[in-house]
């Protein structure tokens, strides 16, 4: 009996051992630290636009971090696609790392549909919060369904109307207007409710939809109104604020996962870093932004503040409509929740 019990005593001990040796993936990662890792990033903005300052940022800090086991190399100016296209990229490992305004990855995940509910955040403090808080993560780790590992949030900014036609001086300004729309059906829904005409398009052809005339009008936060040289077709810019836009910084899951996990850290650690560094831009770049604008004659008025609450009031509809697509009110509760404390 004493020769079967210290048989199975052996047994135990080397399957123990074996477990937590072999299998033990993440040992194996750590002790292959000389392999490296490369990550291709494709990003859908100009290099002129801080987001492109955002990406730079975070290549210094993980080269430099990881003691060269990450290169990098950096697909800019859209090249590779714009937000769809790379987020597509992203999930088949063709492109490893991208970002992307929230509203079309509400097409592969219905939870961020919740970026695009007017006047959620009342300025950008309560939107880092809330963004770098509890329900920003949870509506991150929603991608890992589609095989994307949400990284972080960086900012794309409080959006304004430009338009070729008019000042936007009363929402009934709005009536019947060509704005082009991010492919997102709550965006879409927001401007019907307002009396626009929405007409969903991708980033990349909105220049010349402008200039053509095919649309009257666009929404974009103030340094993409710039970079794009959207204030060129269009003479009217109405500070409205009416949505704030994230971009989500997003990695090809599987990738992220055979990362040892000290490479794991240094590439969220190097997304909240260069995310921090990106908004200080963002707050510097839109005065930049605005006196470009000015001085190059545009039209320019704010919203007038009755007007937004017209707006806020016409837009409860759009919140049924996102707990509707949304699949309930839930994730807008918490968010609210998180907005308030
Ligand atoms: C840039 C877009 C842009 C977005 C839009 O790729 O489509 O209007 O606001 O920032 O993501």
């Amino acid at each position: 009996f004493k020769k079967l019990a210290a048989f199975v005593a052996v047994m135990m001990m080397s399957v123990l051992l074996v477990g937590c040796g072999g299998g033990g993936t993440q040992e194996e990662k750590q002790a292959d630290s000389n392999k490296v890792y490369n990550i291709k990033i494709g990003s859908p903005v100009v290099e002129t636009h801080p987001a492109h300052d955002g990406f730079l940022k975070f290549i210094e800090l993980v080269e430099k971090n990881s003691n060269g086991q990450i290169k990098t190399e950096l697909h800019a100016n859209a090249v590779l696609g714009g937000d769809r296209e790379l987020t597509e990229a992203v999930q088949m490992g063709t492109v490893t790392m991208n970002l992307s305004s929230t509203s079309p990855v509400a097409n592969f995940d219905k939870s961020f549909y919740i970026f695009d509910l007017p006047f959620l955040f009342p300025d950008r403090d309560t939107a880092y919060r809330v963004l770098d808080g509890p329900v920003g993560q949870k509506v991150l780790d929603n991608l890992s369904s589609q095989g994307i590992k949400g990284l972080g949030y960086w900012e794309n900014g409080f959006r304004n109307i430009t338009n070729s036609k008019r000042s936007i001086n009363k929402i009934e300004d709005l009536k019947g207007l060509k704005i082009r729309t991010m492919e997102n059906q709550l965006h879409m829904a927001a401007w019907k409710e307002m009396g626009a005409n929405p007409t969903p398009m991708a980033f990349g052809e909105v220049y010349t939809a402008l200039q053509q005339g095919t649309v009257d009008g666009q929404e974009n936060p103030l340094a993409l109104i710039d970079s794009n040289k959207f204030y060129e077709p269009n003479k009217y810019l109405t500070m409205s604020g009416h949505i704030y836009t994230p971009f989500v910084v997003m990695m090809n899951e599987k990738f992220f996962n055979e990362l040892p996990e000290d490479l794991q850290k240094v590439v969220l650690d190097a997304v909240k870093e260069a995310g921090d560094y990106q908004r200080q831009l963002m707050i510097e770049q839109e005065k930049k932004s605005l006196q470009i604008i000015t001085d190059n004659g545009n039209v320019i008025n704010e919203l007038p503040a009755e007007e937004k609450e017209k707006m806020v009031e016409l837009m409860k509809p759009v919140y049924d409509k996102g707990a509707e697509l949304m699949g309930s009110s839930q994730l807008i509760d918490e968010l609210l929740a998180e907005v308030k404390k």
